[in-house]
């Protein structure tokens, strides 16, 4: 389901994919001037009507007898389905003659608040797949979008994705359905802007557990959710996407634990680093490693700095897979020591540690927490800068909010030897966060996981499969 109405940020009227509502008829426009256009890829046929409320735009400028809106649908049509077939992506189930032949078949009608959504109409088997079509806006006339052509792009790759989402077995959480398919929109046409004016509705609510399913109408968090497979790609190469879909009809957050044990990593290792690139948003952004693209998005909440003479005590609440992000002031003059960071759970959280130094233009390398009898453990030496960041990341789905006792002091003498580049300068885990898909830092990637990997599986068990078991309302 697509959303947008005249306002500068969309606004979703749902976020249920109408397919995903049993016992619900869906019926095909019917109009008695009623014309179409078979796409010149042969894949999809656009269907729609000069005269009456759905009336189509019928500029025409190349005279082809064709209004060039209904053209530009095809086109970009044909444009998505070839992009997700060469990324491996099955097509839409086929419909039978239904429309006409077995062409995938997209209504332009008029929409009085959403822009367009998937309607699935014949479904087989359980978990169930289903065929069915698009019904997407006839003109864009009062939507937000800022030119036509980039509403027609955004429109035909979301929709498209339900589309293809609805050939894998099983529905799906909306935060996966939508997240998903707004993700595709950046990766089937770079240039709309529409990800990115999502992004900040995800960045806002980094505290929110990203396994509580959506709060409904309004909520734009699901689509911001885009954020999640983005990471996934970037962080863990191309196709990772396509290895959770695979698994369907398994629960998304398990299927890619299952995809990401198979590259050395895990959910709670992997959401741990994607909550640490995304205390790299706004100025904080640094394109050599984590988001290529960040310095433009919102920065993530910052708690109330800690401020104030060593030692610093503070709490955190953490549920679920979410992430708290707390800047520590420490007085000047105070960095040429060895600083110890402290976080304690309670009320049975899982939580990873990582500690950066931030000198005011670029953040230090991450010093990650080591599980010790007292908690988790991180050390640097901030020399001349006076600001830590700490990110306490929830790694394990449905833990209720429970807090985490923060302390930084002085480290003992007594401190045990660093970590490798603990000391706020260059460490393997740091190197390796960086690590993207292709490129010289996919040895420095894969280094990170078993050296992330190895951290997190001495601090705590295997994160705990709870999918569906707990989720409290937002
Ligand atoms: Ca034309
Ligand atoms: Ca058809
Ligand atoms: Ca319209």
């Amino acid at each position: 389901m697509r959303r947008t109405l005249g306002a500068a940020v969309a606004v979703p009227v749902a976020v249920v994919l109408a397919w995903a509502l049993p016992g619900v008829a869906a019926a095909r426009p019917v109009w008695t001037d009623a014309r179409s256009l078979a796409s010149p890829g042969g894949n999809v046929r656009v269907h729609y009507t000069t005269t009456g409320v759905d009336a189509v735009l019928i500029g025409d400028l190349n005279g082809d007898l064709v209004p060039d809106y209904v053209a530009e649908v095809a086109a970009v049509a044909d444009t998505t389905l070839g992009n997700l077939a060469s990324r491996g992506f099955r097509a839409p189930l086929a419909d039978g003659t239904l429309g006409g032949d077995a062409r995938f078949d997209i209504y332009l009608i008029n929409f009085a608040s959403a822009d367009g959504h998937f309607m699935g109409e014949t479904c087989s088997g359980a978990p169930r797949t289903c065929s069915g079509y698009i019904e997407m806006e006839n003109d864009l006339v009062g939507f937000s979008y800022p030119t036509r052509s980039e509403g027609i792009q955004v429109l035909v790759s979301h929709e498209l994705f339900h589309a293809v989402q609805a050939a894998y077995p099983g529905d799906l959480p909306v935060a996966w359905s939508e997240g998903s398919a707004t993700w595709n929109e950046e990766l089937a046409f770079p240039a709309q802007n529409d990800f990115e004016r999502l992004i900040p509705s995800f960045l806002a609510k980094t505290a929110r557990p990203f396994e509580r399913s959506g709060a409904g109408f309004g909520d734009l968090y699901p689509y911001g959710a885009a954020l999640w497979p983005h990471f996934l790609e970037l962080a863990h190469g191309a196709g990772t996407v396509r290895g959770v879909f695979e698994l369907a009809p398994m629960d998304f957050l398990d299927a890619a634990d299952s995809v990401l044990r198979g590259k050395g990593s895990s959910l709670g290792v992997a959401f741990a680093e994607f909550t640490r690139w995304n205390l790299m948003t706004g100025e904080r952004s640094d394109p050599a490693r984590g988001w290529p693209a960040a310095a433009s998005w919102p920065s993530v909440p910052l708690e109330p700095a800690l401020a104030g003479a060593l030692p610093l005590s503070g709490e955190v609440w953490i549920e679920g897979l979410s992430a708290r992000y707390q800047p520590i002031d420490v007085e000047a003059g105070v960095g040429a020591q060895r600083l110890r960071l402290t976080a304690t759970p309670g009320g049975g959280a899982e939580v990873a540690l990582g500690l950066y130094v931030w000198d005011g233009r670029q953040l230090g390398e991450v010093v990650e927490g080591r599980a010790e009898a007292g908690g988790l453990i991180a050390e640097v030496t901030p020399g001349a800068a006076t600001r830590l960041f700490a990110v306490v990341s929830g790694v394990t789905r449905g833990k209720a909010l429970a807090p985490i006792a923060l302390k930084l002091e002085v480290a003992p003498a007594t401190s045990p030897s660093p970590q490798p580049g603990g000391d706020g300068g260059g460490c393997a885990v740091g190197a390796g966060q960086g690590g993207k898909t292709g490129g010289s830092s996919a040895g420095g990637a894969l280094l990170l996981l078993v050296v992330l990997g190895g951290a997190l599986l001495r601090s705590r068990p295997r994160p705990t499969v709870t999918a569906h078991g707990h989720r409290p309302q937002s």
